[in-house]
């Protein structure tokens, strides 16, 4: 059970905020989804820590974005160019998602289901017809897939993303691999394409990266927790990283100037130039798989 301040325990079927939750508790882990964005909101392995960062400031208000666990990002990440009155990331992790399943299986992992389909809403912002379904698995590792559905008569392409936030001791005694030699670009350097040199990613200062051209199993080594959390995927090409710092979190209400410390995203996504094109009938299935391994401290 969690005795984090940021994740208190809730029964499922339950609410947190103004936003229902469901919670789940296998045999191995504990979960806890949102209705609204589908949105996995917790996720603690029996006897461990939370693996997903919560910030205690985030609202839990309809149709405003919740500041942790995995927001769902979809049908484009970031701004939108042609529309600047668009909600960044997309109407997906505010979109009121209907659970067609909540249960812990006869494995005891515990399994979810959301989805959400076009509707007058979705279209006056992005005129396409679609399904999307969220999967997700806490058992001894959690397991999210997002997959859509051009239900439409004609082409559309889009961007995506599982906007993992994920808890570490602290952001400046972390290392990041599996990004070497990867090219990105740098969302606080005016988008400039930049390369990674071969040496893991640390942190130093503010960091909003895109990598692209890269299907990498990531991995947070975290001393201070002595634990790696290993980030598998597959249906991306992309992998965003972020720290907002000091001086951007002071300026979010729902982080604070002093929870930035704790958090880092290492994000699955089909973001930049990782945009998807699907024909009509098509589906994409964008999946993460994030595992906990013990380590001695570094
Ligand atoms: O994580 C990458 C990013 O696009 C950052 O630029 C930052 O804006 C972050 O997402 C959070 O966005 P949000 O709309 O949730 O404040």
């Amino acid at each position: 059970m969690s005795d984090d301040p940021a994740n208190p325990p809730v029964p499922s079927g339950t609410t947190r905020g103004e936003l229902a939750m469901l919670r789940l508790s296998g045999t191995h882990s504990s979960l806890d989804v949102a209705s609204q964005g589908a949105h996995v909101c917790n996720w603690q392995p029996d006897g461990g820590e939370p693996v997903l960062f919560m910030s205690p400031k985030s609202h839990f208000l309809k149709g405003k974005a919740i500041r942790g666990g995995v927001p769902v990002i979809f049908p484009w990440f970031g701004k939108r160019e042609d529309d600047p009155t668009a909600p960044q990331h997309g109407f997906g992790r505010i979109a009121g998602w209907k659970r067609t399943r909540g249960m812990v299986d006869q494995r005891g992992a515990a399994v979810a289901e959301f989805q959400l389909e076009d509707n007058d809403s979705t279209r006056k912002s992005w005129p396409f017809s679609f399904a999307a379904k969220l999967s997700v698995e806490g058992h001894t590792r959690l397991h999210i897939t997002l997959e859509i559905k051009n239900t439409d008569s004609k082409p559309f392409t889009f961007g995506a993303g599982l906007h993992s936030y994920f808890c570490v001791s602290d952001i400046e005694r972390i290392k990041i691999l599996g990004l070497e030699d990867t090219h990105y670009i740098d969302q606080v350097a005016a988008n400039e394409v930049r390369k990674q040199a071969n040496e893991a990613i640390t942190f130093d200062g503010e960091l909003d990266r895109i990598y692209f051209d890269t299907a990498a199993t990531c991995v947070i080594l975290d001393p201070g927790k002595k634990r790696r959390i290993v980030i598998a995927k597959s249906g991306s090409k992309s992998t965003v990283v972020w720290n907002p710092w000091a001086g951007k979190a002071g300026s979010m209400a729902d982080l604070g100037a002093d929870n930035w410390r704790g958090m880092v995203c290492v994000e699955t996504t089909n973001a930049g130039p990782d945009s998807i094109t699907l024909a009509p009938l098509a589906t994409h299935r964008l999946e993460t798989t994030i595992t906990v391994e013990r380590i001695d401290s570094a």
